[in-house]
């Protein structure tokens, strides 16, 4: 055989090898129906070794429920919740993707996934009526965290309503192994009324189009991951936080306070950052982060743009339970008194300026409103309604109306420990409010004029002689 015939039997002995052995790992071996599973539930890892092919059977459905206490929302939903129903796939897998809109939808609706390479994300093949189905195929190409949306028109609305969710595609040799997996997925809310306002309250397009949301939550609902519902972990766990942002407009500084992340998947992709405090989601992006826990605490998830996290629902819990750390943390360990310039300082913050007292109940209320706007809504919340699980009512609050005493107590020397609310308790940390007496004294009239509540008088002599009886 001449070296020219060599070299051919050669190519074509690899020209068939090859296809081979990259069919074999990439064949489709039997079918499965994937799990999927409401936020903060994550479906099993995927254990096995090939691909196969995978059918999701995903619905539409619109759906009056909870946005935040006393407030209800008409959410466009995939799978009847916000966010979407959680989708796993692997890297390889071909999926055979059914889209159901429910009987009693009033619109159509399809899906984008940023896991399809194909028109629309798979939104051209899955335009669905009400009472319909539709079913297309795709191949998972590439591995990664990716947010699927609905996108018909107006598409904004679509998503501004509540349509989107996670879908994960494992890569071929899976995620390193962890405790615990959540799903968590941050979104705004556009409203008629504002942050708050009772009822049901229906979608507004010109604050949605103004990006100026009422709410931004994570997992649809103000307070769906916090108190009762937090999510929970022990100590030495390894966390692993699949997050998600639906937008439709914000960018998400995702931070989880008390915690470092130990490693960051960035935008959901497969470079891996380590050390971070605060990571960027975009709106339709996503990030896996990871961190071990270890110390007993309430890590707090917040919207780094911190007065969406205080002010408008973007804060959520993991509970850690198990051993305190203290070589980690120690927790306050002296409070001492730090007079630079002796206690001329000290004076000003409590009692300077001299202020004019009030001359009636008109000049109380808005001298007292004034404070409440300041100093006190930030966690009660501007209506007194407070945060489910973190913050108590002021409104039509029991506590309040009971005991004059003990609410001025609450306010001038701080209260902590556990305290019941309107038949709710609560165990947080109320610090002290560095207030003069007429300060006080008009913040709480203003406080008891308000919401249902008791219409009590506080005078400055009041407050002046609690201040005296010091903290109980
Ligand atoms: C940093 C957040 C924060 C600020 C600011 C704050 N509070 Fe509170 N407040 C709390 C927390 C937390 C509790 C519950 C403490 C506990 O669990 O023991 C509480 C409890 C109370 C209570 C008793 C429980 C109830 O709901 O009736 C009153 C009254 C109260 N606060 C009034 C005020 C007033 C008035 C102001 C402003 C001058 C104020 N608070 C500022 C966090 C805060
Ligand atoms: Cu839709």
């Amino acid at each position: 055989m001449k070296f020219w015939n060599y070299k051919n039997a050669l190519l074509i002995v690899l020209a068939g090898l090859l296809p081979a052995t990259v069919n074999a790992a990439d064949a489709i071996k039997g079918e499965e129906v994937a799990v999927l599973t409401d936020a903060p539930e994550v479906p099993p890892p995927i254990t096995r070794k090939h691909s196969t092919k995978v059918i999701v059977n995903l619905e539409t459905k619109e759906v009056k429920m909870r946005l935040a206490d006393g407030v209800d929302y008409t959410f466009w939903t995939f799978g009847g919740k916000v966010p979407g129903k959680f989708i796993r796939i692997r890297e390889g897998d071909q999926v055979e993707f059914h889209l159901h809109n429910h009987p009693s939808s009033k619109l159509p609706h399809n899906i984008d996934l940023h896991a399809v390479t194909g028109q629309g994300g798979g939104a051209e093949g899955s335009f669905t009526a009400p009472g319909h189905s539709s079913t297309f195929n795709f191949k998972a190409l590439n591995a990664g965290l990716y947010v699927y949306h609905c996108a018909t028109a107006p598409v904004g609305m679509h998503i501004g309503n509540g349509m989107y969710g996670l879908i994960l595609v494992e890569p071929k040799d899976g995620l390193p192994k962890v405790d615990r997996e959540f799903y968590v997925m941050q979104s705004e809310f556009y409203t008629k009324g504002k942050y708050g306002a009772p009822g049901l309250q229906p979608f507004s397009m010109a604050k949605a189009v103004e990006e100026k949301a009422d709410y931004v939550v994570f997992n649809g609902n103000v307070g769906a991951i916090t108190g009762d519902k937090a999510l929970k972990a022990k100590v030495g766990d390894s966390i692993r936080l699949f997050v998600g942002n639906g937008g439709p407009n914000l960018v998400s500084s995702f931070h989880v306070i008390g915690e470092i992340f130990d490693k960051v998947y960035v935008e959901g992709g497969k470079l891996v950052n380590e050390n971070v405090q605060t990571t960027l989601i975009p709106a339709g992006g996503s990030a896996i982060v990871e961190f071990k826990t270890q110390r007993a605490s309430t890590l707090i998830l917040v919207d780094h743009s911190i007065f969406r996290a205080f002010n408008k629902g973007a804060l959520g819990m993991i509970k850690v339970e198990g051993e305190e750390n203290k070589e980690i943390y120690s927790g306050k360990t002296a409070d001492g008194i730090y007079q630079p310039e002796g206690g001329v300082i000290q004076e000003m913050g409590a009692e300077a300026p001299k202020q004019v007292p009030a001359k009636n109940l008109e000049e109380r209320l808005a001298g007292g409103k004034r404070i409440f706007d300041t100093s006190c809504f930030a966690c009660h919340q501007s209506n007194g309604q407070g945060l489910p699980g973190a913050f108590p009512p002021l409104a039509g609050s029991d506590f309040l109306n009971k005991n004059k005493d003990k609410a001025i107590s609450a306010v001038i020397h701080g209260l902590e420990g556990p305290v019941k609310v309107n038949g709710k308790e609560f165990n947080s940390v109320m610090p002290a409010q560095l207030l003069s007496d007429e300060d006080a004294a008009n913040v709480l009239t203003y406080v008891y004029s308000m919401w249902g509540n008791s219409k009590k008088v506080v005078t400055p002599e009041e407050v002046k002689a609690v201040r005296a009886a010091g903290k109980k």
